[in-house]
């Protein structure tokens, strides 16, 4: 099967031929929309004809198109003049210059992939990254070529009175039999992955920003009648954004209008298509009632995400698909700044480097393991990983420090004024930031093409007599599949030493040269020993601090140690980190005590440690509600060389409820101190105190405390937000006592039938109980009738959730294994681009026992005997090889 085979990064050619301009014209009609496209062609200046051709042939990818007629230059093509098949379509023979023309038949109600032109809720709509344009018409479907683009869409004039594409609107009018049309252009040249089309009965919000240079910019938000009242937040965010990147970027909006619509079936987060941002709903509508503050949060971020990609992607994007890190790493290294700014910027350094230290290592610890540039792909759908945008955002974060934020920023101006237009690639990036800072960074690009976590080892020595210390560092980046023979990185170490005696930063002096108190190592070789000299009194060395490189750092840490870097770091989230230690290594006691049947003790310097932290707290609410917050079984598992899934979960129970009974009236006092009557604002201020309360309620729910069992239902028949509601319900929900459980989940249920988003989260919250009913509640609610496997969001909110609940999904009698494999296998069928995402917790069988494993395995090979799409063949035989 063609589509099975590998592409590969050294064959990339320039294509035979470019466009310069493109005009569609789509008719729509939900089961048979067509379209025209007048393509002006041209040879590409850097591919001449072979010795023994006399021209080039011209390659136009297209699949799931009827086509109805070709021309060049006017004149229609015979049978045999062409040729179609293999997802392409080809003329032998063409002009250096020519205009070609097309006309196809798409089917929209049969495109449940929801790549190319789909419908959702009646509403048309397009996905087009990476290669879904070729689902829409003919076309040299890939990044480098780039075409100004006009464009016409032809609908109903009563069911679909509002008709988007990209640019500005240039002319419309009646037609017809009650049709209508307008026409868009868009003057910036652009790749097909960033074409949009919406068609539907859709309501907007508008308003205005005026830019930097005094340019108007129309703002609007088009969504669904009922959800009007949901887009202040995404509206005051994109403000945000337009801002923040004229402020610390020098980027300005360069069209008349943005446009972000909201659609109900999405597979992703949201897309960056020029002036026509398309979001799943998901990310981007919120209200007080509806939404938790991690919402809100998050909306922002995709936001602002998808409103840099206007310069890093859009106006500068990627020569090929290899180069997706390029556009995405950078971007999400931006919208992670941006949070930061907005926000708390330690907290989200904390969430970033928890959520990626547990899933980004993961990924680059199993077998779908790449590099932040693979060099081959079957499905470049699957390649939107956690290490191309996460890792890929660490390595972006990494060239700022090693730069200085000031010849980042003037390598960040080259970058954008050189390669404006054009499509390139991650070493003409990283070539600018080399050029502008004088540094060599050959050695820092084997970060791109290099997969796995590499693992620091340090050891510190201290010399009393000669106040040296020295710091041993070692590297080694584990094998990944297909790649055996690691070299050392380029590691730059954040660190500070921290005075035994005093509690502050020493001043550091390396070679002579006094560094300041905190300062960067640059850890290169596969062995290096750092010799600090004057260091007045035993230090202990707090080292990566901010999570200064993406690696595993090990040093034999005492828990004494950690307590004091707990209390005395002067790095907010170092000390956090401190925490985490400390904790793992009570609950590495706890889980060998569980697997050896031995009874748990609870380590009482971990107690001391949160009373200090509630009692004396240092820092402001939203990093103490962060350390007050227990590693989770996923991170844990992380830290295991074999996953024992329940010593893990009894474990972390026994710490849970060990801290709520000795803590339980420094946890109630916090709950007390930290309950508002203000009026719901998502400001970083009262998200923290929400936070803070809720982790305490946590605590106490821990341990059916009756108090709090009595301030959970409070909070929940309060109904101030949804922060406060869904904290209340998942206690409840989560918690042994049925007679709490089901009438506050039946009672929600009832109340948010008529809402799909709310509805998510009432899935989300049942299938991730850890009460062993579970995998009945999910066969149950996949009967439901708000629950459709063609809806992305219901499928992660009910399957996606299900799979992340650690001891039910990996029951013993495999059934948890078994109902994820029954769902890949559907949705193969259904959408490929999901199944071969929600698949991934199969791929990671070799974490686990035996028994265990081979349970996967056999999922997995009753997967392989499937008629495979070529994205989950492509996880599948990557699990299996
Ligand atoms: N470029 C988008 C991500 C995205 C990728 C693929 C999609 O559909 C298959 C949709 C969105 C982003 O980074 O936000
Ligand atoms: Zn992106």
């Amino acid at each position: 099967m063609s589509g099975m085979q590998a592409t590969y990064l050294k064959d990339y050619l320039p294509p035979a031929y470019r466009v310069t301009h493109t005009e569609l014209t789509f008719d729509l009609a939900p089961a048979a929309t067509r379209v025209k496209a007048r393509l002006h062609m041209e040879r590409h200046p850097d591919r001449e004809p072979g010795d023994a051709e006399t021209s080039l042939p011209l390659e136009l990818a297209g699949s799931e198109l009827k086509l109805i007629r070709i021309a060049v230059d006017g004149q229609t093509l015979e049978p045999g003049e062409f040729e179609v098949g293999d997802g392409k379509l080809t003329v032998a023979t063409v002009p250096e210059r020519f205009l070609l023309d097309t006309e196809v038949e798409i089917d929209p109600d049969a495109n449940t992939a929801l790549e190319g032109l789909y419908r959702s809720n009646g509403m048309f709509c397009t996905q087009c990254e990476p290669e879904g344009f070729r689902r829409i018409t003919y076309y040299p479907d890939r990044p480098d070529v780039m075409a100004t683009f006009s464009t016409t869409v032809i609908g109903d004039r009563e069911s679909l009175p509002v008709l988007l594409s990209n640019g500005n609107p240039v002319e419309k009018g009646e037609l017809p039999n009650n049709r209508h049309f307008v026409t868009w252009e868009d003057p910036h040249p652009k790749p097909s992955y960033l074409f949009a089309l919406v068609a539907g009965s859709l309501e907007k919000v508008e308003d205005h920003y005026t830019t930097a240079s005094g340019r108007e910019v129309l703002l609007q938000i088009w969504v669904e009648p009922e959800n009007l009242d949901k887009t202040e937040h995404a509206m005051a965010s994109l403000k945000r954004s337009m801002q923040w990147d004229e402020e610390t970027y020098g980027r300005e909006y360069d069209l008349d209008r943005f446009m972000i619509v909201a659609v109900n079936d999405f597979n992703m987060g949201a897309m960056e298509n020029k002036g026509l941002n398309i979001f799943n709903s998901a990310a981007v509508l919120t209200h007080p009632q509806t939404a938790n503050d991690a919402t809100f949060q998050r909306v922002e971020g995709i936001v602002a995400h998808e409103y840099f990609h206007n310069w890093s992607g859009n106006r500068v994007t990627c020569r090929d698909w290899f180069q997706l890190s390029l556009k995405e790493g950078f971007t999400v290294f931006r919208d992670q700044t941006f949070s930061a700014d907005v926000n708390s910027a330690p907290v989200k350094r904390i969430e970033d480097v928890s959520f990626f230290r547990t899933a980004q290592f993961a990924e680059d610890a199993g077998p779908t393991a790449h590099p932040v540039r693979p060099d081959h792909y079957i499905e470049i759908s699957n390649f939107y990983t956690l290490t191309i945008y996460e890792k890929g955002a660490e390595l972006v974060r990494m060239l700022r420090h090693l730069l200085g934020w000031e010849d980042f920023r003037r390598g960040s101006d080259l970058y954008f004024a050189r390669f404006d237009g054009q499509a390139v690639t991650i070493e003409d990036f990283v070539a600018c930031m080399a050029e502008v800072s004088g540094l060599d960074l050959e050695q820092f690009l084997r970060w791109y093409s290099q997969a796995g976590t590499p693992e620091v080892d340090a050891h510190g020595e201290y010399d009393y007599a000669t106040g040296e210390y020295r710091l041993r560092l070692s590297q080694r980046t584990p094998a990944t599949p297909g790649q055996t023979d690691k070299l050392p990185l380029h590691i730059p170490v954040r660190m500070g030493l921290v005075g035994t005696k005093s509690g502050h930063d020493l001043t550091l002096t390396l070679d002579g040269e006094k560094l300041g108190k905190d300062a960067v190592i640059h850890l290169r070789e596969a062995e290096q020993t750092f010799v600090f000299t004057d260091v007045e009194e035993a230090p202990v060395p707090s080292l990566l601090r901010g999570f200064s490189a993406p690696v595993k750092l090990r040093y034999p840490y005492s828990r004494e140690e950690l307590a004091f870097l707990l209390t005395h770091d002067s790095d907010g989230f170092n000390r956090w980190d401190a925490g985490q230690r400390l904790t793992m290594l009570a609950l590495d006691d706890l889980i060998a005590a569980h697997r050896n049947g031995v009874e748990k003790v609870m380590d009482v310097r971990l107690v001391e440690a949160y009373r200090s932290l509630l009692n004396e707290p240092g820092d402001d609410k939203a990093v103490l509600a962060e350390m007050l917050t227990l590693p989770s079984e996923a991170y844990i598992a992380e830290q295991q060389p074999v996953v024992d899934v329940d010593a893990i979960h009894a474990a972390r129970e026994f710490v849970r409820q060990s801290l709520a009974w000795q803590l339980r009236d420094d946890f109630l006092a916090v709950y007390r101190d930290n309950q508002s009557d203000e009026p719901y604002a998502p400001t970083p201020e009262q998200i923290a105190s929400r936070r803070l309360k809720n982790v305490a309620l946590a605590y106490l729910m821990s341990i059916e405390d009756d108090e709090a069992i009595g301030l959970t239902q409070q909070q929940l028949e309060r109904g101030a937000n949804m922060t406060d509601v869904r904290a209340a319900l998942t206690l409840l929900a989560h918690s042994d006592r049925t007679d709490l459980a089901e009438p506050a989940l039946k009672a929600f249920g009832e109340k948010w039938a008529h809402d799909p988003l709310v509805m998510d989260q009432w899935f989300t919250i049942q299938v991730t109980r850890p009460q062993p009913d579970v995998l009945e509640r999910v066969r149950f609610l996949m009967g439901h009738p708000l629950f459709s496997m063609k809806n992305p969001n219901k499928v992660r909110a009910l399957i996606g959730a299900f799979a992340q609940n650690r001891v039910n999904f990996h029951r013993l009698d495999g059934e948890g294994y078994k109902l994820l494999a029954d769902v890949v296998i559907e949705l193969n069928r259904l959408n490929p681009e999901i199944a071969a995402r929600i698949i991934t917790p199969l791929t990671r069988w070799q974490r686990f026992d035996e028994e265990r494993q081979a349970l996967m395995k056999a999922e997995l090979e009753r997967i392989r005997a499937e008629k495979l799409s070529p994205n989950v063949y492509e996880m599948v035989e990557r699990a299996l090889a």
